[in-house]
């Protein structure tokens, strides 16, 4: 119940993004093309490794490009970034952390479970169209995982695209890619041991295999202020 609070919480701040950005200008004014290379470390014993890379440009976007293998092939993953613009240094779950927030017990860490430490869903990593909270599950647009299991993604997010404050607090942030395949069988299905997809459920889409919202691995920016992250 309390992740639910949270998520209709962060589902509703959300919503006042959505038209905003067009006519107000960032501030502070957009620093340089510094990328900001982010390692992704695994979760949920996946093998994933690789790096998120986001380079904010001087009109005020944001190019983001993501590298990473030991993705369930030939499946959509799901990816987001994590966190918000208002000061919390945001962090991937860590090792202990995997059982204490594992509220449902299935040994895993769903996509609920992981946001007390990565953070709400602040903007969704698509191929084209939206981006914001609204697009999170939105599996068709997704990038897909060639067959030997690489995601790789290149977008670059307008200004107009990214919530008030995304550049300045870039160092706050994390990025998160989603789906898992607990039974080995090559697919997100509903009759894995971990079922329906919860999050999925509080956003109200039915029927989506959990194994389709697990993170699957997650990254940190470094920079931010951790004494200020609540853990
Ligand atoms: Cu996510």
């Amino acid at each position: 119940m309390r992740s639910k609070a949270i998520f209709a919480a962060a589902a509703a701040a959300a919503l006042p993004l959505a038209g905003a950005g067009t006519a107000t200008a960032q501030e502070p004014p957009p620093p340089p093309a510094v990328p900001t290379v982010i390692p992704l470390l695994p979760l949920n014993g996946t093998d994933v490794t690789g790096t998120a890379t986001l380079t904010p440009n001087p009109d005020g976007s944001l190019r983001v490009q993501v590298n990473a293998s030991g993705m369930v092939p030939n499946q959509p993953h799901a990816q987001h970034i994590h966190g918000n613009a208002e000061g919390r240094d945001f962090v991937c779950p860590g090792p202990a952390e995997d059982l204490t927030k594992d509220r449902n017990g299935d040994g895993l860490l769903s996509a609920v479970d992981g946001s007390a430490a990565y953070g709400p869903i602040f903007i969704s990593l698509t191929t084209d169209g939206a981006t914001d909270s609204n697009s999170a599950l939105a599996l068709d647009r997704f990038p897909v995982a060639d067959d030997t299991g690489q995601v790789v993604y290149d977008r670059t997010l307008t200004a107009e695209q990214l919530p008030d404050g995304t550049i300045a607090h870039l160092a706050d942030l994390t990025v998160v890619e989603h789906g898992i395949d607990v039974d080995g069988n090559g697919q997100y299905n509903l009759d894995s041991p971990i079922g329906e997809s919860e999050i999925a459920q509080v956003m109200n889409a039915t029927g989506v295999p959990a194994e389709a919202t697990y993170p699957a691995a997650c990254g940190a920016a470094l920079g931010g202020t951790p004494e200020n992250s609540g853990n």
